[in-house]
C-alpha cells in the first residue's frame, strides 16, 4: 500500500485532493489501490467496472481523475471515456491475461504498487483533515444524473464508529476469540460494499474473501468451504438463501450475523433464513445511501419479536425527521412523511454541483432522502415508498434521467419517460415509455438494443412501450407517479 502511494506522489507527482479512479472488480488489489490513494493525501472515485464509455465520460468529467486503476477488460472503454471527457489520465493495469502484456500507453501495476520503494518518511508528512474529501462514489441523489458524492474523513470515520457501535457485529472479535470472515460479494465501488463491508472490516481486523463476479453456485460454495461468520448482502440474495433448494442450515454453520440492505425486504424472506438457521443468528435490515455514507439505521438490538419489515432504530449519531415534502414541515409522531436525515455521517455536499447540493440539504443540515416512511415504537422505521426518481436494481442504483436522455439522442425517439416497475427477484426493473418521432420507424427491441450497447447490463431497459403522451407538470417534470399507476 505504502509503495503505491510513494509511486502517486514521486513517480506521477499526485498532489493531495488529486482524483484516482478505481475500476475494478472485488479482489485483494482493490483496499490497497483505494487506501494506497488515500495515504498519498489523493481522494477515491468508485467506478462500477462493468461501465461503458458513455458512463465511464461521465463521471470522469465531473471527478478529472489523474490516474485510473484497472483490468485489462475495461481498458479500451476507459481510454475511450477519458477522450470523450477530453481527460488526460494515466491507466494502470492490474492483470496480464495469458502473459499478454499490457496496451501500449498503459502501465503496469506491479510497477507502481510491488517494485520500489515505500518513502514512509514523506507520507507521514501528508495531513489529511477531518474536512479533506476521502471518496466520491456516484449516487443521481432524488434526480437528474449520477452526481459525485463528498464523502470526507469525519464521514467515513463517523460510519465506522457506527458499526462499531452496532453491538454483536464484532462482539466476539473484540473477546478476541475469534477472527470473523466476511465474504465481500457485494460491489466495492458501490456504498454498502465500500464502506460497510470492506472498510468496516479490514478496520477491526476481520478476514476478508474477495469475490468477483456473485454466481449462486459459487457462493453456496464458498459459504459451505469456509468459516463464514458475518454477510452482508441484498435483497436479491436474501431471496435466493431463503428460497433456493439447496440452501439448507448447513450453509450457515458458523454465521451469526446478517444484514442486509439497499431495497425492500419482505419480512417473509428474512424468516425463510431465519427458519433454515433454526434462528441461531442474527438477522438485520440496514437502511442508507451513498450521501450517508452508507449508514443510517438498522434494526433493533435487543428485542423478542423484531419486525424484520422495518429497518429499525437510527445509528450513533444519527437524526432522523419525517416531513410533509410539500411544505417542508414535521408530520406528527408515528405519520409518515419524507425521510430527512442529519449526522456525521450525511455527505457535505455534491462534489462541484452546488445547484444539486441546495435541492436535496435544508438550512439546517438535514439531508432529504426521496423516500418515504414513517417510525413505528418497537420496530423503527418502516419504509412505504421511494419518492424519488431512482430505480433499484439488485440493490443498484439506476437513474431514469440517464436512459431518458440515451432514448432522447436516438434519431427516431421524440421524448421519452423511464420508470421502475417491480420484478420477482431483481425488486425492479426499468421500463420505458417513448413518443416515437412522426415518419420514423423503429421498434421496441431495436431502442433496448440501442440502451443496452450504452450502459452497464443491469440499466438495460426491460420493455419498451410507445405512447403519444408523457404527463408532464407545467414546469416540464416528467409525472412518475401517474405514468406508475397506469405501467406498473
Ligand atoms: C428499502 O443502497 C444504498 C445503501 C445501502 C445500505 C447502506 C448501509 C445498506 C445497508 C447498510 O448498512 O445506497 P444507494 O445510494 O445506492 O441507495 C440509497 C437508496 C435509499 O434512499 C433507499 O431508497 O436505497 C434505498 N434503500 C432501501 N430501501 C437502501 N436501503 C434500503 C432498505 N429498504 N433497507
Amino acid at each position: 500500500m505504502a509503495t503505491f502511494a510513494t509511486s502517486l506522489v514521486k513517480k506521477f507527482g499526485l498532489r493531495p485532493g488529486d482524483v484516482v479512479g478505481i475500476m475494478l472488480p472485488n479482489c485483494p488489489e482493490f483496499p490497497v489501490v483505494a487506501f494506497g490513494s488515500l495515504q498519498a493525501g489523493c481522494v477515491v472515485t468508485t467506478i462500477n467496472p462493468i461501465y461503458k464509455e458513455f458512463e465511464i465520460s461521465h463521471q470522469a468529467s465531473i471527478t478529472e481523475p489523474k490516474v485510473i486503476v484497472t483490468i485489462q477488460d475495461c481498458y479500451e472503454s476507459i481510454v475511450k471515456g477519458l477522450r470523450n471527457a477530453k481527460i488526460n489520465a494515466k491507466v494502470i493495469i492490474l492483470d496480464e491475461p495469458n502473459q499478454s502484456g499490457i496496451p501500449d500507453g498503459a502501465i503496469r501495476y506491479s510497477e507502481i504498487a510491488e517494485n520500489g520503494e515505500a518513502d514512509y518518511a514523506m507520507l507521514e508528512k501528508i495531513e489529511r483533515k477531518e474536512d479533506d474529501i476521502a471518496f466520491i462514489p456516484f449516487s443521481s441523489g432524488t434526480t437528474g444524473l449520477p452526481k459525485g458524492v463528498e464523502l470526507n474523513y469525519r464521514n467515513v470515520l463517523a460510519a465506522m464508529e457506527c458499526m462499531q457501535r452496532d453491538e454483536n457485529r464484532y462482539s466476539e472479535l473484540a473477546n478476541g476469540t475469534f477472527q470473523d470472515i466476511v465474504p465481500c460479494i457485494l460491489p466495492f465501488y458501490h456504498i454498502y460494499g465500500l464502506i460497510v463491508t470492506l472498510t468496516g472490516h479490514l478496520c477491526t481486523g476481520c478476514k476478508l474473501i474477495t469475490v468477483p463476479n456473485f454466481s449462486a453456485r459459487l457462493f453456496m460454495n464458498l459459504l459451505k468451504a469456509n468459516e463464514v461468520s458475518l454477510l452482508y448482502i441484498v435483497p436479491p440474495i436474501a431471496i435466493l438463501l431463503g428460497k433456493h433448494p439447496e440452501v439448507t442450515g448447513e450453509h450457515f454453520r458458523n454465521v451469526r450475523y446478517i444484514l442486509c440492505g439497499a431495497a425492500p425486504l419482505a419480512a417473509t424472506d428474512a424468516q425463510a433464513i431465519l427458519d433454515k438457521s433454526n434462528n441461531r443468528l442474527q438477522f438485520k435490515q440496514g437502511y442508507g445511501a451513498t450521501e450517508t455514507t452508507s449508514i443510517a439505521t438498522t434494526t433493533f438490538k435487543n428485542v423478542d419479536n423484531v419486525d424484520y419489515d422495518a429497518c429499525g432504530t437510527a445509528m450513533a449519531g444519527v437524526t432522523l425527521k419525517f416531513v410533509d415534502p410539500q411544505t417542508g414541515n414535521p408530520v406528527p409522531v408515528g405519520e409518515p412523511g419524507e425521510i430527512y436525515i442529519k449526522a456525521p455521517v450525511v455527505m457535505k455536499r455534491y462534489y462541484k454541483n452546488e445547484q444539486a447540493t441546495r435541492e436535496s440539504m435544508t438550512e439546517d443540515g438535514f439531508f432529504k432522502t426521496g423516500d418515504f416512511g414513517r417510525y413505528k415504537p418497537d420496530a423503527g422505521l418502516i419504509i412505504t415508498d421511494r419518492i424519488k426518481e431512482l430505480i433499484k436494481v439488485k440493490g443498484l442504483q439506476v437513474a431514469p434521467a440517464e436512459l431518458e436522455s440515451l432514448l432522447r439522442s436516438h434519431p427516431a425517439v421524440a421524448d421519452a419517460a423511464v420508470i421502475g416497475v417491480p420484478h420477482d427477484f431483481y425488486g425492479e426493473v426499468p421500463k420505458a415509455l417513448v413518443i416515437p418521432r412522426r415518419d420514423t420507424k423503429v421498434t421496441t427491441e431495436e431502442l433496448q438494443n440501442f440502451v443496452a450497447s450504452k450502459v452497464a447490463p443491469f440499466k438495460r431497459i426491460e420493455e419498451v412501450v410507445f405512447v403519444d403522451n408523457i404527463p408532464k407538470t407545467s414546469s416540464g417534470k416528467i409525472l412518475r407517479k401517474d405514468l406508475k399507476k397506469i405501467y406498473s
